[in-house]
């Protein structure tokens, strides 16, 4: 990828293609291309055609997908499924068409087996059941790897794919009920300690375990991974620290100075019981995450309580 490049981020106003956006600027990429959902719409592939064929992107980067927590997408499958599939078979093909010679497309590690093995190597790839509640993300991502994949047997096209982990980082999604479960805990425990509430209440059992990476990492491993000649067609991404709920809610609860009980409701679905990824692909080329999930976890509560004080908390 050159400086010159002509750089379109779809997806720039989330948590993933702003961090993307701000590391492409910092590393001097400047001529970067970004259209908002209400002046480009993703599922619609004439819009989506007509924009390549104006704008002519030397580089596309598939950052824009309907994301939530395990609350999120066990209630509502088929919309995840429909807009993620959606969204990735029109922005990688419409890219094709017009002749964009380079493009990565973004993924989750929610695509692997409910029961791979761990750490899971992408060789685990479509060998058995997927995780029931994001059946439907993962299905939708699956197609759009895959179609990158074709696309570069079939027409020889640079088209390849980064699966990272679950991710935090500022403008992450606040929401309790949608959101991911970082940063609902940062949200349960900074309001827990606001109110003087004597409980928090969390969801399942806390035993599943969970690996976390900063949003700020999967953005140079992006531009990482597009500075490769000759890139594998798919990468994990991940920390390597591999963490349970339990303690990820201990570690949130002390980062934020929070002294309420933790109680634990049964009632709500822990998930895929193991989840982390085995990045000794991306390691063998040379990329290393940076910042630790304790010193992410202090950064967060800070943007946290900085969103809060200029009302941009995204709900
Ligand atoms: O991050 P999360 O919502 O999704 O939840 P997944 C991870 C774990 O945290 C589950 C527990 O075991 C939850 O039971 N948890 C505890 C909580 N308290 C809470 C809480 O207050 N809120 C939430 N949300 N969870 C998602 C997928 O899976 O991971 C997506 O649904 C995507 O498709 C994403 O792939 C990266 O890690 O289970």
């Amino acid at each position: 990828m050159l400086k010159t490049d002509r750089i379109y981020v779809a997806g720039h106003r989330g948590m993933v293609g702003s961090a993307i956006c701000r590391a492409l600027i910092r590393e001097g990429f400047s001529n970067v291309v970004t259209r908002t959902h209400r002046e480009l719409d993703l599922l619609d592939p004439k819009a989506v055609r007509e924009f390549y064929e104006t704008e002519k992107p030397d580089v596309a980067i598939i950052a824009a997908a309907r994301v939530g927590g395990i609350g999120a997408n066990s209630a509502a499958n088929a919309l995840f499924l429909y807009e993620n599939e959606m969204i990735a078979m029109n922005t990688v093909w419409a890219a094709a068409e017009a002749g964009v010679k380079r493009l990565l497309f973004l993924g989750s590690t929610c695509i692997y087996p409910r029961m791979a093995p761990q750490p899971i190597p992408e060789s685990a790839l479509l060998t058995s059941e997927l995780e029931k509640t994001n059946e439907g993300y993962a299905l939708a991502k699956i197609s759009g790897l895959k179609l990158c994949e074709f696309l570069r047997r079939d027409r020889g096209l640079c088209y390849h794919s980064l699966m990272p982990t679950n991710l935090y980082g500022p403008g992450d999604n606040y929401d309790t009920v949608n959101g991911h479960v970082l940063p609902t805990m940062i949200r349960k425990f900074e309001t827990a300690r606001m109110n003087g509430d004597a409980t928090v209440p969390l969801w399942g059992s806390g035993s599943p375990l969970r690996e976390f990476l900063h949003v700020d990492d999967l953005a140079s491993a992006c531009l990482f991974a597009l500075s490769l000649d000759n890139p594998p067609d798919l990468m994990n991404v991940g920390s390597g620290e591999e963490v349970s709920i339990r303690h990820l809610a201990e570690t949130i609860k002390s980062a934020t100075g929070c002294t309420a009980e933790i109680s634990w409701d049964s009632s709500k679905p822990d998930g895929t019981p193991r989840k982390l990824c085995d990045t000794s692909l991306i390691r063998s080329l040379g990329w290393r995450p940076e910042i630790s999930l304790e010193a992410g976890i202090v950064r967060i509560v800070a943007d946290y309580r900085r969103e809060l004080k200029e009302g941009t908390i995204r709900l």
